[in-house]
C-alpha cells in the first residue's frame, strides 16, 4: 500500500480538514505529522487544545492509521524517516508564510519520487474563522488559564501587553501584523496596578482596591480569550493573598506577580525619589510557599519580583533574593529596574544564567527599551510585559482633542486624534 503523509496543526477539526483526509485516504495509508504548539506558533496563534488532546481527535477520524508528532514547520524530518509516496495538503500554503516549506517539500520528495498532492482548499471555512467565532462564545477559565504555561513551552519568548479595561483589552486580543514572514501578535494581558489605577484617576499605592481590579479583570474576562497575568503588588498581608491565589484560579488567570516591597507601595518608577521599603526576605518566602499550599490547580503561576535594584539594595541581595523565592517555590522571578541602560539588568541575568535550578524570568523593559525581544530572549528572559503603553498612548490623543475643541469651539479640527465611529462600532463584539 502506498503511503501519504498530512501535515496538520489543526486545533478545531472542520470539514476542510475531512475534505483533506478523505483525499489521502483514497491514495493510500494515512499518516498524519500533528505541528506541535511550538511549531503552530510560527504561523498562528497557540492551539485551544493541547497537543495530546488535538492527537486523540485525529487518531479517531476514519481513514487516519497513525498520527506522527511533527516538532517544526519544516517536513525535512519526519520526511526522511517515513519516505512517503505523496505528501496532500491544501493549496492554501502556496502563499504566505508556508511557501517555503511547501517548496522544500517538492524538493525531498523528489529525491525519491515522491509527490505532492494539492486538494482545492475548502472555501467558506477556516480555522482562523473558528477561532473567531470562539472568540464571541468566550473560552473557560479552564482553558484560559493553562494558556500561559503552553505558551512558555511553546514560545521562544511569551510577548505581553497591558490592557485597564474591555476596550484596550481588546485591542491587545485583536492587533496583528505581519512581519518578516510572521504573523505576529500578542500572546496574553497584564492587568498592571499602574494603568488600573491611572484609568481611575487614582495613585498606584494599592489604594485602587480589590474589588474594583476584579471588576477590571472580570470586564477583560468577558471580550478576550489570552491569558491574563495580574500585577497583584505586594499581594497584602500573607491571609490575604492566600485567598487572591484562589480568586484568580477560580476567574481563569494564570498567573499573578507580587513584588517584594512593604509599607505604603509606592510605583517602581519612581525609584529612590521616595521611600521604597523593601519586605523581609522570610516574610515573602512564607506569603510565597503559604500561597503555594493554597493554590487549587496545577496550572496557575505564582511569580515574585524583585525590587533590590529598584531600591538601590545592590545586586548581591537581588541574587540572594532569587535563590530564596526559588527555594521557597516560586514560579517565576521578575527582575525589574528602572534604569536606562539595562546594564544591571543584563548584569543580572548573566549570573541567573548560573542557577542550578531556574524558573522562568519575566523582564519589563519600560526604562531600557531599546532593547529587542531577541536581545531579551539572548539573555534568557521567558515573558517580556509591556506595561502600560497602551495607557501611556491614548493620553496624548486625549489631551490634544480636549485643547483642539477649545481652541476651534467646534470638533473639525479634532478628528485626526480620533477613531472614527465606524472603528469603534467595528471593534466591539455584536
Ligand atoms: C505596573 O505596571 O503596575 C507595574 C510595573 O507594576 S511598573 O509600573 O514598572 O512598576
Ligand atoms: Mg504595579
Amino acid at each position: 500500500m502506498k503511503q501519504v503523509y498530512v501535515g496538520m496543526g489543526t486545533d478545531i477539526i472542520h470539514h476542510g480538514h475531512i475534505n483533506i483526509i478523505e483525499k489521502a485516504r483514497e491514495l493510500g495509508e494515512v499518516t498524519v505529522g500533528l505541528l506541535s504548539d511550538e511549531a503552530v506558533t510560527k504561523f498562528s496563534r497557540i492551539p485551544f487544545l493541547e497537543y495530546e488532546e488535538r492527537k486523540r481527535i485525529l487518531e479517531n477520524i476514519k481513514g487516519v492509521s497513525k498520527v506522527v508528532l511533527q516538532k517544526t514547520l519544516d517536513y525535512e524530518e519526519n520526511l526522511r524517516k517515513l519516505k512517503p509516496d505523496y505528501v496532500v495538503h491544501g493549496t492554501d500554503w502556496k502563499v504566505g508564510p508556508q511557501k517555503h516549506v511547501r517548496q522544500k517539500v517538492i524538493s525531498i520528495l523528489d529525491e525519491w519520487g515522491g509527490r505532492l498532492v494539492e486538494p482545492d482548499y475548502t472555501e467558506g471555512i477556516s480555522s482562523s474563522g473558528l477561532r473567531e467565532a470562539l472568540r464571541e462564545i468566550g473560552t473557560t477559565p479552564d482553558i484560559r488559564r493553562k494558556m500561559l504555561r503552553r505558551l512558555l513551552s511553546a514560545k521562544p519568548i511569551v510577548r505581553v501587553m497591558e490592557a485597564h479595561n474591555g476596550i484596550s483589552s481588546l485591542i491587545v486580543e485583536e492587533t496583528k501584523v505581519e512581519a518578516e514572514g510572521e504573523l505576529r501578535e500578542f500572546d496574553a494581558i497584564w492587568v498592571s496596578s499602574l494603568t488600573d489605577s491611572t484609568a481611575k484617576g487614582k495613585p498606584d499605592t494599592e489604594y485602587v482596591d480589590r474589588t474594583s481590579r476584579i471588576q477590571t479583570i472580570s470586564d477583560i474576562l468577558d471580550v478576550t480569550t489570552k491569558p491574563i497575568i495580574l500585577d497583584g503588588d505586594t499581594g497584602g498581608p500573607i491571609e490575604h493573598f492566600e485567598l487572591m491565589v484562589k480568586n484568580m484560579e477560580r476567574l481563569g488567570v494564570s498567573a499573578v506577580i507580587i513584588e517584594d516591597k512593604s509599607g505604603l507601595k509606592r510605583n517602581s518608577l519612581f525609584g529612590t525619589e521616595v521611600k521604597q521599603e523593601l519586605e523581609d526576605i522570610d516574610v515573602f518566602c512564607e506569603k510565597i510557599s503559604n500561597a503555594k499550599k493554597a493554590q487549587v490547580t496545577s496550572d496557575f503561576m505564582i511569580i515574585s519580583r524583585i525590587e533590590s535594584l529598584i531600591a538601590n539594595a545592590g545586586m548581591d541581595e537581588a541574587l540572594k533574593r532569587a535563590k530564596a523565592y526559588i527555594e521557597a517555590g516560586t514560579d517565576g522571578i521578575m527582575i525589574h529596574s528602572r534604569k536606562k541602560d539595562g546594564e544591571e539588568i543584563f548584569e543580572f541575568m548573566k549570573e541567573y544564567q548560573k542557577f542550578d535550578y531556574k524558573v522562568p524570568a519575566i523582564s519589563v523593559p519600560s526604562s531600557y527599551n531599546q532593547f529587542t525581544e531577541q536581545e531579551l530572549i539572548d539573555a534568557g528572559f521567558n515573558i517580556v510585559i509591556y506595561a502600560n503603553h497602551l495607557l501611556r498612548s491614548a493620553f496624548p490623543a486625549m489631551k490634544k482633542t480636549a485643547e483642539s475643541i477649545l481652541t476651534h469651539k467646534r470638533s473639525l479640527e479634532a478628528d485626526q486624534y480620533c477613531m472614527s465611529i465606524k472603528e469603534i462600532l467595528d471593534i466591539l463584539p455584536n
